[in-house]
């Protein structure tokens, strides 16, 4: 037989293991002989017609590279030696099931948390499994403030009662060419490198789409990039000071009656109160606090305020800021009282497609999919649900500065185990990295599901479960369109789904479970019933489905009676309108009002560091080849980024002697770090930027060199614990305090 006449096409939708990321975009698996030889993307799919990106392209690399872990994994030495002998599924389901099962006969099952990483497959299966064994204590376990989209998400949640997003036609089979969609006069770019990055189920692509339809770019970013290059105006502010700038533009744009005033009588509350709150937030007063320049403050509130419609698209520097949430709640103030809400191109309220659940965020989704009585008996033991009213009432997830704190001290009740999924938080999760390796040491039983050893298999884990890549799977995403599946296209080894890992021993953990579910599919034919379509049906017919008109699909939903519960016209919070003084965040003792918090290390807060460590440190700026501390072991990824880099300014590197391509230290009280030095006109003076997930897999993984964790993660100069008031938001990744030293050996 001739080669090509043995070779598929599959069609899948990236996400999860491979590419790492949430993203979504639709690919073509040119299969031979059993084996996927190469990805192409698909053209077909709405989203990313036929875009790829290099972790995709080289993901053959990844799936047979010859350190991925392709069968269960026991630990036989001691913890941290990095001995471990492979074993069969049903030997490993049976530690972890005896193992799981006696922490919680002596110490309840809130004694086990439930870790993830970011958006992949985790939030599904780690929370199923989490609920199903009984534990409430499920987060992103190292997560500072959990500083990842949560804080934004629950702003909105508090404020707008859905999740908005930049619309750049997403939604619409047609895109771009769609008569329902117009191109957004100006993108507001705002703590954002959309072009590489991709984040929270967005490409980066559609706002070059938009530009080349004639969008214009006003970008807030303390660094120079490809997009600042670009935009029409460049707000180069102090990381961390993103409200102090909002609430400028919002004195701007109420003073100068720039704000849409149908749109505000209409479907706003509490505008007067925000008018009094912004009153004294001068553009001087924001230019002092931002460093930003007082005059492009003004000009940029005019120039988003005067177009229309006009969008912004955000990152995770806003969740990181001192109070994410109070950061978010400022900026959402600018898309509604300039009526850029629930319209074409500008930002659109986003529902999971079709209302299927494959990722609950938010309480009411838990409860939809296990119950209230369930939820509500959980949410009682919930890490942090006492401190914080939105660990309880917003999102399902415990609290992870008050869950590491609590597996260190034992307090207010003991944690023995640890499940940890899709992340690693001693790579690159957890802020303050040691305090986190010695706090989860001490567990009695700790499984890692993963596709590679990482300084987190080597150093903690007892049992080890390979994890399947999107290629191998079975799975479904509604997050936010089109609804996806994805059969597998081939096998590697014993590797497993994480869905089919988690239900299989949820099962042996919960009779329940076994009732109900016999396999992955059982269970995903459960959560599309609200589709009206089975996981076949949506398999045998391309694998997705955009939205159909109705709640699920903008716009002016709002208007059409299709957001609320009741059916009624409005928003869906408690007033109907949209409710920037926010009875959600008082009924949860919050300030009902945005405002502006200093970062916790800052010139300003604590002078006394800053002289000591006068250089703000941005951390975890992506790059494309790397998805956080993922790929260093992919040859093609790792040759055009083969170390870690510190940007630093020329007159910086000056003043410390630095030449570009020396090895540095980062360093600040809590360590330091290895990097090589960037020197580049591109980042500020006073700062300096590198990214985080570094450790070397061609390096000893035992202890105690960990791959060489502790010499190149620059988590561990990140202080914590966070001290937002909501809870959520205020990890210090972007705003630490450090100084640069020459390496002299
Ligand atoms: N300094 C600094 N640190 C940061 C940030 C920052 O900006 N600065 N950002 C923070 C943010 S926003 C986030 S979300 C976190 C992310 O932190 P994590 O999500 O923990 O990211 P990774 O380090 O890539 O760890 C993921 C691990 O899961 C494995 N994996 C990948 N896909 C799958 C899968 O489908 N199934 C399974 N079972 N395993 C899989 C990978 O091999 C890897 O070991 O990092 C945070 N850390
Ligand atoms: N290739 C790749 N893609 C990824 C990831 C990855 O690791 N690799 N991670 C995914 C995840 S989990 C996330 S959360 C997203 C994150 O993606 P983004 O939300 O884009 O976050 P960052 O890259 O951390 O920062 C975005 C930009 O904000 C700037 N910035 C830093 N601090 C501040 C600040 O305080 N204020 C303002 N205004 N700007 C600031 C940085 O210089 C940077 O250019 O990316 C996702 N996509
Ligand atoms: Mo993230």
């Amino acid at each position: 037989m001739k080669a090509d006449e043995i070779t598929t096409i599959h069609k899948a939708v990236a996400w999860s293991a491979g590419p790492g990321c949430h993203g979504g975009c639709g690919q073509k698996l040119i299969v031979r002989d059993g084996k996927v030889v190469s990805f192409e993307g698909d053209e077909d799919h709405p989203w990313s017609q036929g875009r790829s990106c290099p972790r995709v392209l080289a993901m053959t690399q990844y799936m047979y590279h010859p350190d991925r872990i392709t069968t269960p994994l026991k630990r036989v030495g001691e913890r941290g030696e990095g001995k471990f002998a492979p074993i069969g599924w049903d030997e490993a389901y049976d530690i972890c099931a005896s193992r799981l099962g006696e922490i919680r006969d002596r110490y309840g099952a809130e004694a086990v948390v439930f870790g993830q990483g970011t958006g992949r497959d985790a939030g599904g299966p780690v929370s199923f499994l989490a609920y199903s064994y009984g534990s409430p204590n499920w987060c992103q376990l190292g997560l500072s403030g959990q500083s990842c989209y949560t804080p934004r998400l629950g702003s909105m949640k508090a404020t707008v009662g859905d999740f908005c997003i930049m619309d750049a036609s997403q939604f619409l089979p047609e895109r771009y060419e769609s008569p329902e969609y117009t191109v957004p006069k100006v993108i507001l770019v705002w703590a954002q490198n959309p072009v590489t990055n991709c984040p929270d189920a967005f490409f980066g692509h559609w706002v070059v789409d938009c530009m080349k339809r004639g969008s214009q770019i006003i970008a807030v970013e303390p660094r120079q990039t490809w997009m600042t290059g670009r935009s029409k105006l460049h707000l180069q502010i102090r990381p961390g000071t993103d409200a102090a700038l909002a609430l400028a533009m919002l004195h701007v744009i109420i003073g100068e009656g720039l704000y849409d005033r149908e749109f505000v009588s209409k479907w706003v509350h509490g505008f007067d109160q925000l008018k009094e709150r912004v009153r004294d937030f001068t553009p001087d007063h924001a230019a002092q606090i931002t460093w930003a320049d007082k005059d492009k403050i003004v000009a940029a509130a005019r120039m988003y305020a005067q177009a229309k419609p006009a969008a912004i698209h955000w990152g995770v520097p806003i969740d990181m800021c001192p109070d994410g949430t109070s950061t978010a709640h400022a900026i959402i103030a600018l898309w509604s009282i300039t009526g850029n809400i629930d319209i074409p191109g500008g930002n659109v309220i986003a529902r999971p497609s079709h209302g299927v659940s494959s990722y609950p965020y938010t309480t009411e989704e838990l409860i939809d999919l296990y119950g209230t009585e369930l939820v509500d008996k959980l949410s009682e033991k919930r890490i942090g649900a006492d401190r914080y009213p939105m660990v309880r009432n917003f999102r399902g997830w415990a609290h992870p500065d008050m869950a590491i704190d609590q597996i260190a001290s034992g307090k207010p009740y003991p944690i023995k185990g640890l499940w940890l999924q899709t992340c690693n938080p001693l790579g690159g999760q957890a802020a303050r990295t040691r305090f986190h390796y010695e706090a989860m040491r001490k567990m009695d039983f700790v499984a890692v599901v993963d596709l590679f050893h990482t300084p987190t298999t080597m150093a903690l884990a007892d049992v080890v479960l390979p994890a399947a890549t999107f290629a191998e799977k079975e799975n479904i995403r509604s997050w936010w369109a089109p609804l996806s599946v994805n059969t597998p296209a081939v096998k590697v080894g014993e590797c497993k789904s994480d869905w089919e890992i988690n239900i299989e021993l949820a099962r042996r953990l919960n009779p329940e479970v076994g009732k109900k579910y016999s396999n992955v599919v059982d269970l995903f034919n459960d959560r599309l019933k609200v589709s009206g379509m089975t996981f076949n049906q949506l398999a045998e017919n391309g694998g997705w489905q955009m939205p159909p008109d109705g709640p699920f699909k903008p716009y002016r939903r709002h208007e059409r009676g299709l957001l609320r519960r009741d059916g009624q016209p409005g928003f869906n919070t408690p007033s109907g309108k949209v409710e920037l003084y926010s009875t959600a965040f008082e009924s949860w003792d919050l300030d009902p009002l945005p405002h502006y918090k200093e970062p916790a290390q800052s010139p300003v807060n604590t002078p006394e560091l800053a002289a000591k460590y006068p250089l703000i440190m941005i951390s975890g700026t992506r790059s494309p080849l790397f998805f956080h501390s993922e790929h260093r072991q992919i040859p093609w990824l790792r040759e055009h980024m083969p170390d870690p880099l510190v940007d630093i300014h020329p007159e910086t590197a000056k003043e410390y002697g630095i030449h570009h391509g020396e090895w540095v230290y980062i360093e600040n009280d809590l360590g330091k770090v290895r990097r090589k030095a960037n020197v580049t006109p591109t980042i500020h003076r006073r700062m300096i930027n590198t990214m985080h997930g570094w450790w070397m897999p061609e390096e000893d993984g035992a202890e105690p060199n960990l791959f060489g964790v502790w010499k190149y993660q620059v988590n561990q100069l990140i202080p914590g614990p966070q001290d937002s008031d909501s809870g959520f938001g205020g990890g210090q990744y972007k705003t630490t305090l450090v100084r640069l030293a020459r390496i002299k050996e």
